[in-house]
């Protein structure tokens, strides 16, 4: 996999993501939104025996620090709506890719960066992560789903106050809030990650991938989650997975699920 701003590594059925442009902080400019989109559109769903998926930042500073400021001061409204579309896309392509993506937050994850964050399944935070929506700073709001993942993460009094105030916060007050699932020593985030995936990675991958739509459904307004729920249960009764889980259960073994 070639791309011009991430750096992947695949280990263990783990394909660990770098966004890879310290000088800047790693933000998000058109050819990494391309690069992820590539990846979470094409490459990813190809790579056999994956088990999930760690995106982070190149260095020891940033995950991502936003959106990459010096691409967006000419727009015209048309194009700066085609751009957050655009991003929008990609990052629900992250958000509904059938395997667990875990953000590993090595440092600021700011603007564009928080919201990439935000699109993965699990966030954990190094103990210098710093979160943040400072996208009023700039007379902007948030463009690629901060405004509505945020409330569904944190609830609507703390994304009001971290969207009007661009407070940034830190590692411990994210748990706190919700905004991340774990807290780690700095430079443990990936490991973590891998912690997580690989306890994932053992229950029956069909579940899993429905656990995810499921989730996301829920926050579709045009969706009935309930029904939903009722037709992945449905489909997941005929899978293999489930004749093996429910087997390994009777016959006290652990299962060896095949994902079909
Ligand atoms: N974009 C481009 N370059 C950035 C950057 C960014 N977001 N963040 C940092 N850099 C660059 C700096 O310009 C600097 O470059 P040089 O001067 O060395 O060439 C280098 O990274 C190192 O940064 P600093 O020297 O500033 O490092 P410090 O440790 O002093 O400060 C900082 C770290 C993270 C506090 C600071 O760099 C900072 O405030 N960065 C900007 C944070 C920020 O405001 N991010 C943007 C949030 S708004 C859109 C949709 C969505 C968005 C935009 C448009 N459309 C649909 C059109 C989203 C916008 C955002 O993400």
């Amino acid at each position: 996999m070639k791309y011009q701003n991430l750096l992947t590594t695949f280990e263990n059925g783990i394909l660990t993501i770098e966004v890879n442009r310290p000088k800047a902080l790693n933000a998000l400019n058109k050819d990494t939104f391309s690069d992820l989109k590539q990846l979470f559109e094409k490459d990813a769903h190809q790579i056999e025996g994956l088990k999930g998926i760690i995106i982070t930042g190149a260095g020891e500073k940033s995950f991502v620090a936003g959106a990459d400021i010096s691409e967006f001061s000419s727009l015209d409204t048309k194009d700066a709506m085609a751009l957050s579309k655009r991003g929008q896309d990609i990052f629900k392509l992250i958000e509904r890719f059938p395997k667990v993506v875990i953000a590993a937050v090595n440092g600021y994850a700011l603007g564009g960066g928080c919201e990439l964050a935000l699109a993965c399944h699990l966030r954990i935070a190094g103990a210098k992560a710093k979160f943040g929506t400072p996208e009023v700073t700039l007379g902007i709001v948030p463009g690629y789903g901060a405004t509505q993942r945020l409330i569904q993460l944190i609830g609507k009094g703390k994304a009001f106050e971290l969207m009007m105030t661009a407070d940034m916060i830190g590692a411990e007050e994210a748990v706190q809030l919700g905004l991340a699932n774990h807290v780690v020593a700095q430079g443990e985030e990936v490991t973590k990650a891998k912690e997580l995936i690989e306890k994932i990675a053992k229950k029956a991958p069909v579940a899993i991938s429905k656990i995810i739509e499921l989730v996301d459904d829920y926050f579709d307004k045009t969706k009935d989650g309930f029904q939903k729920e009722v037709e992945a249960f449905g489909y997941l009764a005929e899978t293999e997975d489930f004749k093996e889980g429910a087997s390994a259960f009777m016959e006290k073994r652990k299962a060896n699920f095949q994902g079909k």
